[in-house]
């Protein structure tokens, strides 16, 4: 045997000895048989594959009960274990198991501490040994599961629900980018971030042997209702706001979560050079404009009960066209056309817009009326001049077929809209009220001065001085009261497609 012969044969059964001494090490029972059948080459009887284990450290709950729950907010039957007394854990899940999005959660009486699992997947084959994840793998910032984590997994449920998506149908990956984002957020004290992170960090530091059980965060709240349980305060006096007073309502922790999942985005995988837009305008009797006053929607259709809604409009001359020097984040000539001609290519009161939850449209009978495109797309922060695709149009009040005259909002001018997706939902959505002259009209915009008004709307990239650009999507005034709301609803899912593998 020479030298090289031997050292091979030694450094092969050193590691045969690694592996055995890993499947003792995992205490996981391994069936003799199931040896014997695989030496044997005999795939008579297949058994299982391996099961693997979740490790990880929850410090702050030594004895907790760990549970894990499905993307659905419902928990995995048995999937569950008991932390030991410096908060150790390590869940059995059997082989056959993929987790998508679980959230693992560790109680111990009213304390609660959480994390994500964007994915665990499932053993690939039989033949693999016990396999063991531990958390900090899996779960980007998770270290140990700790009022941080907790406060992740709160941000990430918020930030789905504003954007109107569900974890169960987040990609994994979606999922970890934002974890990812927020983690990067947190370290480097973001102020919005920081500020929800410690009232978390008060909520999950309530003393462990306190009476109940109540924990303080929901999973799965009902929409409308607080991921902080209004219970838990009622049973559990907690000055969440740092101020020395018991808080006794969720208010500040709904408006400081509302603030903080303002500040990071969940991208989905969307379509890389397609969105799909929501274009919606209501047409109301006494509105009031940005500069909050009152003006009329009749100044140039006229208010015939026998009318309806239409917009039209097509890709504004501004947007880059694709040359020999500029061959991305352009337009080439045919999805030009294509994308003008979607958008009615300026041909009054053809494209209906709809107030019956279809389209596009949120709420049927509500008086806001909205209709769905999907139009090329880019990011205009990756464009070198940070132009996007840019879109012209117009609402008209008329009946089907019938000319400007008598049914469009103003004459003369048009609204404009690059298409940005601000909120990272995957759509951009634009409400205006029809006739307001003072929103994203880009030419005689009333816009007041003391508003940032200068006549002309100029695009974001353009912004020159104190003139306000008020050309991308962007939250509104819901209710009419001149106080921004929140973002205009839509029932239309953004264009997705299958997420590369993290
Ligand atoms: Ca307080
Ligand atoms: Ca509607
Ligand atoms: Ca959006
Ligand atoms: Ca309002």
């Amino acid at each position: 045997m020479t030298h090289e012969l031997r050292s091979l044969v030694a450094a092969r059964a050193a590691l045969a000895a690694v592996a055995v001494l890993a499947l003792f090490a995992s205490g996981c029972a391994i069936d003799g048989l199931f040896f014997t059948e695989v030496a044997r080459q005999d795939h008579v009887r297949v058994p299982a594959p391996a099961p693997q284990t979740l490790t990880g450290t929850v410090p702050q709950a030594p004895g907790a009960a760990i549970q894990l729950f499905g993307a659905n907010g419902k928990a995995l039957d048995g999937l569950a274990a008991t932390a030991d007394g410096l908060g150790a854990f390590a869940v059995e899940i059997e082989g056959t198991r993929t987790l998508t999005n679980a959230i693992l959660q560790a109680q111990s009486g009213p304390r609660q501490l959480l994390a994500i699992v964007p994915s665990l997947p499932a053993q690939t084959s039989v033949l693999n040994p016990p396999q063991t994840y531990d958390l900090q793998d899996l779960s980007p910032g998770a270290l140990q599961v700790d009022a941080t984590t907790t406060a992740m997994t709160v941000l990430v449920m918020g930030r789905l629900r504003a954007n109107g998506q569900s974890l169960a149908a987040t990609s994994p990956y979606s999922i970890t980018q934002a974890l990812i984002a927020l983690h990067q957020g947190l370290v480097q004290q973001q102020a919005e971030l920081t500020k929800f992170a410690v009232m978390v960090a008060q909520l999950t530091a309530v003393d462990a042997a306190a009476g109940g059980a109540v924990t303080p965060l929901r999973l799965m709240p009902l929409q409308g209702a607080s991921f902080l349980d209004p219970a838990f305060l009622a049973a559990q006096p907690v000055d969440y706001t740092g101020d020395g007073a018991a808080d006794t309502t969720t208010a500040e922790f709904d408006a400081a979560l509302a603030a903080a999942v303002d500040k990071f985005a969940i991208k989905g995988c969307f379509q890389p050079d397609r969105i799909r837009v929501v274009l919606m305008t209501r047409v109301v009797a006494s509105p009031k404009n940005a500069n909050c006053e009152t003006f009329s929607p009749w100044k140039a259709a006229d208010d015939k009960p026998t009318s309806t809604v239409f917009v039209t409009g097509g890709i504004h001359k501004e947007t880059v066209a694709c040359s020999a020097s500029r061959t991305s984040y352009c337009l080439t000539q045919p999805v030009f056309d294509a994308a003008h001609a979607s958008l009615g290519s300026w041909k009054p009161n053809q494209l209906a817009m709809y107030d019956d939850a279809t389209h596009g449209d949120e709420t049927a009978n509500d008086g806001i009326w909205s209709l769905a495109f999907d139009l090329p797309y880019w990011d205009p922060a990756l464009a070198p001049d940070k132009s996007g695709v840019r879109i012209a149009y117009k609402f008209t009040y008329g009946s089907q077929g019938q000319t400007w005259t008598g049914s469009e909002e103003f004459p003369g001018n048009q609204r404009v809209l690059e298409l940005k997706d601000v909120n990272g939902d995957g759509l951009v959505t634009r409400f205006d009220l029809f006739a307001d002259e003072t929103t994203n009209k880009d030419k005689s915009n009333d816009l007041a001065s003391i508003k940032g008004g200068c006549g002309q709307m100029k695009w974001q990239a353009d912004t020159v001085g104190e003139c306000a650009s008020d050309t991308v999507e962007r939250k509104v005034d819901l209710d009419g009261d001149c106080v921004i709301d929140g973002w205009p609803g839509v029932s239309a899912s953004p264009l997705t497609i299958t997420c590369p593998e993290s």
